[in-house]
């Protein structure tokens, strides 16, 4: 059996990346920083696959690294990592933005990113195998107004994928990216701060693209051949034709 790392489990296309690997009989190790949605994540998979939580901040490095270095048995080994742990903070002007939402984009979506990826990355060079899939976005491929270092952070997602496959190649790694457009989950309560009312208005009009969604691709993803590597991948809603075209009804 194979076990994937999955962090940004607790909600959204990570929790759901989780509900459909343990459906392919995948074990798991579940990262977030929120115990108590692992907790409940852990009691309701745990009845299908063996289940693991490891609770922390990917901003945090010292952690990262004790985290990783704390598994042992069969959470030992890790087959497949899904570097997704990462959220949009604010929607502004560059001349406006705020520098605490910048930190938080940078040190979250690509800082963090790197510090799992390089906390793993040797278990799967002594193993000579592995699977990475980094969760990029449309925003990692177009820039769209207001959306200027979130646009950033994915952008360095898309070359840090590209990088890793060049480097991880001679390693028999297999490293690919997921590129979605919208999709409903915690991410706009996030970037808009709670302000339920805008978030809840991101989703209206049209038919979203559900965690559940991306789940299945990630699913199909890692189920592939070994010599198959399915190394990038827009995925948008079909209301959705870039990421600036929308054909929102209402
Ligand atoms: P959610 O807000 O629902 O989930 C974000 C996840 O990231 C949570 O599990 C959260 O866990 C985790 N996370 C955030 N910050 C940290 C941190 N500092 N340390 C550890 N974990 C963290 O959003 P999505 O599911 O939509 O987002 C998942 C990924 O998909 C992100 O990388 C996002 O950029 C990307 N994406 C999302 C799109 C969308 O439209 N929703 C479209 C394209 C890409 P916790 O708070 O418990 O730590
Ligand atoms: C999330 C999609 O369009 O809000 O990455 O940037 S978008």
């Amino acid at each position: 059996m194979k076990t994937a790392l999955i962090t940004g489990a607790t909600s959204g296309i990570g929790k759901f990346t989780a509900i459909e690997l343990a459906k392919h009989n995948i074990n798991l190790i579940l990262c977030g920083r929120r115990q108590e949605r692992l907790d409940e994540l852990q009691n309701e998979l745990g009845k299908i696959v063996n289940v693991h939580t490891l609770c922390f901040d990917v901003r945090d490095k010292d952690k990262v690294f004790d985290a990783i270095e704390s598994l042992t048995d069969t959470f030992a080994q890790i087959d497949i990592l899904i570097n997704n742990a990462g959220n949009a903070h604010g929607l502004d002007p560059i001349q406006t933005g705020d520098l605490e939402d910048w930190d938080a984009m940078m040190d979250i979506n690509v800082k963090g990113l790197l510090y799992v990826s390089k906390a793993i990355l040797p278990k799967m060079i002594a193993q000579q195998s592995g699977h990475i899939i980094n969760i990029g976005s449309i925003a990692g491929k177009e820039v769209y107004p207001n959306g200027n270092i979130y646009c950033a952070s994915k952008h360095a997602v898309d070359a840090i994928n590209k990088g890793m496959r060049i480097d991880l190649n001679p390693h028999g790694i297999r490293v690919g990216a997921i590129h979605p457009g919208l999709v409903e989950t915690e991410f706009s309560k996030v970037r808009f701060k709670n302000d339920d009312k805008r978030a809840d208005n991101v989703y209206k009009g049209y038919d979203p693209l559900m965690p559940e969604d991306i789940a299945d691709i990630i699913a199909f993803v890692v189920t592939r051949p070994y010599h198959v590597n399915i190394a990038d991948l827009i995925v948008l809603p079909t209301a959705q034709a870039s990421a600036t075209v929308l054909n929102k009804k209402s």
